[in-house]
């Protein structure tokens, strides 16, 4: 057997974690569908914003509640797009994880950030400055993700709603030094429009406008979908090699490091040798034999 084939010399050298993340890039190339991925704190919409998007007015497809309801990623294709709902970021340890997942998967992105908040807060600038950190292309992430403003109906002024997007705009340009596309919405405008039959509630649910600008992000990009795919997978295997030749490294200094020390103890031990022989030397000249 080759050695990287066997699996536990491969996890001696690379976490489970690397090999997952490279089994995930490498799939994702053979899917012809376009994912699209909902992020956000806890409780913010996200999942009933995707009900919205699939037409779902029963909210079935996406499990909602005031109750922390979504704990795994979950995925519903409609109209040839893969909408992937992630569990509340911060909401638990491994969550920000299934995001990181999520997004690292994805060609678009929904980022959920609910109006009552007013701008982002701390653990949501925490979450862009980690994609800014370790993104190889932070730029590229504001361009394949739309910023949703959730949960409109609940302001009665509509310039706390503007103020809200012109914070949030600041917030984006000044960490990733490019505009964001915010899109205001109510999810729950739309089903009550769904339900009561109601044009003007739909209208104002603007999740049709939602549902456009996805579509004009899939055509924009469609083209580089699969050219940003490989890059992905490229670059986790370019920062996997280097990690392995880190390792390699490590393990040389550790060889030649233990071949001093190995050859420190020789040394001592033939001085001790010496020593011995001539405390003998001596010791049978005393005696005169
Ligand atoms: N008023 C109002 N409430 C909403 C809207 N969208 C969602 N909600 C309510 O907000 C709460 C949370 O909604 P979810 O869609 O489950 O939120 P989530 O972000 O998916 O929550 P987690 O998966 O637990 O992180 C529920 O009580 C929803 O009814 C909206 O547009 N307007
Ligand atoms: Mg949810």
């Amino acid at each position: 057997m080759s050695k990287i084939g066997d699996k536990n010399f491969v996890l001696k050298y690379l976490t489970q974690e690397d090999i997952r993340v490279i089994e995930d890039l490498t799939n994702s190339l053979k899917s012809k569908n376009i994912t699209v991925a909902c992020m956000g704190l806890y409780n913010h919409g996200k999942s009933s914003l995707l009900n919205a998007l699939v037409g779902d007015i029963e909210g079935e497809t996406f499990k909602t509640a005031d109750i922390r309801k979504t704990i795994k990623n979950k995925q519903y294709t409609h109209k040839g797009l893969v909408y992937v709902d992630t569990p509340g970021l911060n909401a638990r340890k491994n969550d920000d994880k299934r995001v990181m997942d999520a997004v690292r998967k994805s060609d678009i992105n929904i980022f959920v950030h609910n109006v009552n908040t007013g701008e982002f807060v701390v653990s949501e600038v925490d979450f862009f400055q980690n994609i800014k950190r370790y993104w190889n292309n932070p730029k590229e992430f504001v361009e394949r993700t739309i910023f949703v403003l959730s949960r409109i109906d609940e302001v009665n002024d509509d310039d706390d709603i503007a103020k809200a997007i012109s914070a949030m705009s600041l917030q984006i340009k000044d960490i990733f030094d490019c505009e964001p596309t915010i899109v205001p919405v109510s999810a729950k405008r739309w089903t009550a429009g769904q339900i009561k039959d109601k044009m003007l509630l739909i209208k104002k649910s603007n999740i049709r406008m939602l549902d456009k600008t996805i579509k004009n992000l899939c055509d924009k990009y469609s083209n580089s979908f699969v050219e940003n795919r490989k890059t992905r997978l490229n670059d986790k295997l370019d920062n996997t090699e280097k990690q392995l030749h880190s390792k390699i490294q490590t393990n040389k200094l550790e060889i030649s490091k233990q071949k001093q020390a190995q050859k420190e103890y020789n040394d001592r031990l033939y001085d001790d040798i010496k020593k011995i022989e001539n405390t003998l030397v001596n010791m049978y000249q005393k005696l005169g034999v």
